[in-house]
């Protein structure tokens, strides 16, 4: 039997947990993640010739690493590698969940989105138009309603389709679809890129993209994970001086300039494929 192994990821109190028990039913295992107190509830479901072995991963807003939830969800998808994620997102907060979902992105594993709370998002009056911006980010997504179970078979089959599409490479180490920070900032993320890439040990255990645009953003833990694989100080000086240079030349902080542009291309994003329609409207159509 073919055994796939999904994280359940998302902003606290988008639903996952309701998912994954509309999902996996009563098939859990609750425990705890190594060294800390964070809860780790798994389940299984069994379709076909096919096992789907979900875990659910702490609520998180950002894979910073500043929480330990998300240390922990980050040490988890970086290290343990799952086949797919399923970012659950509260449909009538799209912009802030998709800012967790763009990072997934980055980390070129596939990513799901389950639009959840479409039932709240709808008596607001927010229509989705879920194919167009599923088009621009590049991503599945799939309407769910956890309280009701509805959208559970829709996951499964889009994990499927995904995993179809994406057999072979290694998932941690294919390049998806991914947003364009500008020449400047794009230039030195190459430079950045093609000396990881020259680091054979280094390069192999991460999305070398996404390791070029944590380094720009000054990110500790991607530092500290550079040097458990690297004797070499080239990257990590390479590293900071282009962040030094971003800082001077934007006159503002790499990081908060790199996450100004994610935003921005999430705005662009969801506003192509929202409307927001008045209650009087909406009784009408
Ligand atoms: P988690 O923090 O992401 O695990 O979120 P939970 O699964 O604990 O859900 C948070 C709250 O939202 C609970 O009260 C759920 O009953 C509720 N909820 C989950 N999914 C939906 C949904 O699709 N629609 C609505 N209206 N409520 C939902
Ligand atoms: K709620
Ligand atoms: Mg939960």
């Amino acid at each position: 039997m073919k055994d796939l192994r999904i994280a359940l990821a998302g902003n606290p109190n988008s639903g996952k947990t309701t998912l994954f028990n509309a999902i996996t039913g009563a098939h859990h295992k609750v425990g705890n993640y190594p060294g800390v107190t964070v809860e780790k509830r798994e389940g299984i479901r069994i379709r076909g010739d096919r096992q789907y072995h979900f875990i659910d991963l702490p609520g998180i807003y950002s894979l910073t690493a500043y929480s330990i939830d998300e240390v922990v969800a980050r040490d988890f998808i970086l290290d343990e590698k799952p086949d797919i994620i399923v970012d659950v997102l509260d449909s009538t907060n799209l912009e802030r969940n998709l800012y967790l979902c763009l990072q997934f992105q980055e980390l070129g594993i596939p990513v799901i989105c389950a639009l959840n709370m479409t039932d709240e998002a709808e008596a607001k009056g927010i229509i989705i138009d879920e194919k167009t911006l599923s088009e621009s980010l590049g991503i599945p997504l799939v309407k769910t309603i956890g309280t009701k179970g509805s959208g559970v078979d829709a996951i499964l089959d889009c994990i499927d389709n995904v995993q179809a599409e994406h057999a072979e490479p290694p998932a941690l180490l294919r390049h998806t679809h991914s947003i364009a920070y500008g020449d400047e900032i794009e230039l030195k993320l190459k430079v950045l890129e093609d000396l990881i890439k020259t680091d054979t040990v280094f390069a192999g255990k991460y999305p070398v993209r996404w390791l070029a645009e944590k380094l720009l953003e000054k990110d500790a833990n991607a530092f500290e994970r550079l040097k458990e694989h690297t004797r070499s100080g080239q990257i990590e000086n390479t590293a900071r001086e282009a962040s030094i240079w971003i800082d001077k030349h934007y006159g503002k902080d790499s990081e908060i300039i790199i996450t100004e542009q994610r935003y921005g291309y999430i705005r662009g994003a969801v506003k192509e494929s929202i409307r927001i329609v008045k209650h009087a409207d909406f009784s009408v159509t």
